[in-house]
């Protein structure tokens, strides 16, 4: 199921945000006579934007999220990895993607950062993670299937991301 919904994303860009402007634009997001800017996806109790209109980094990507009162993706089921592979397919914007994922914190153990949580569920590629310098958690679509690989922080790729109500460390209206 696909919603549509207006996040003031035009002002983001420019740092003329209104931090306000956007919690009350996800408030009206949430109910039924709003007037459509942006789509985004709805699965389960979560919603995902697909970050398709420019590349960025990995702490460029998981600031932009932030500002619209989101987080970078994360994928805690191989159904759930699925389904964002079929919105990497349709989006039909290359096969590279940043997640939420990091092993920023003791360059070690790959966390949910956003949520502090060890990432248990993993669909990594071969010989992925293969590089310890390489600290996020990209998708690669390779093949036939949606594949979890280690890269370069300071990379730009697409992004995704998400915003939940029962997952920790996402408050707000929803
Ligand atoms: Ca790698």
């Amino acid at each position: 199921m696909r919603v549509i919904v207006s996040l003031f994303l035009f002002g983001i860009s420019n740092n003329l945000v209104d931090s306000n402007a956007i919690g009350r634009g996800w408030e009206k997001a949430l109910s039924e006579d709003w007037t459509p800017i942006i789509s985004l996806h709805r699965y389960g109790d979560k919603l995902y934007y697909m970050g398709t209109q420019f590349t960025a980094t990995w702490h460029q990507a998981s600031e932009f999220c932030e500002r619209i009162h989101m987080t970078l993706v994360t994928i805690r089921s191989r159904e759930e990895n699925e389904r964002i592979f079929k919105y990497i397919r349709e989006a039909s914007k290359g096969y590279q993607y940043w997640t939420g994922g990091s092993r920023l914190v003791d360059g070690y153990n790959w966390l949910w950062l956003a949520y502090g949580e060890t990432i248990d569920y993993t669909n990594w590629g071969a010989g992925e993670p293969g590089n310890i310098n390489e600290k996020c958690l990209q998708l690669w679509w390779r093949r036939n299937s949606l594949e979890w690989n280690d890269r370069h922080c300071d990379t730009r790729f697409y992004f995704i991301c998400e915003r939940s109500k029962s997952l920790p460390g996402v408050g707000g209206t929803f």
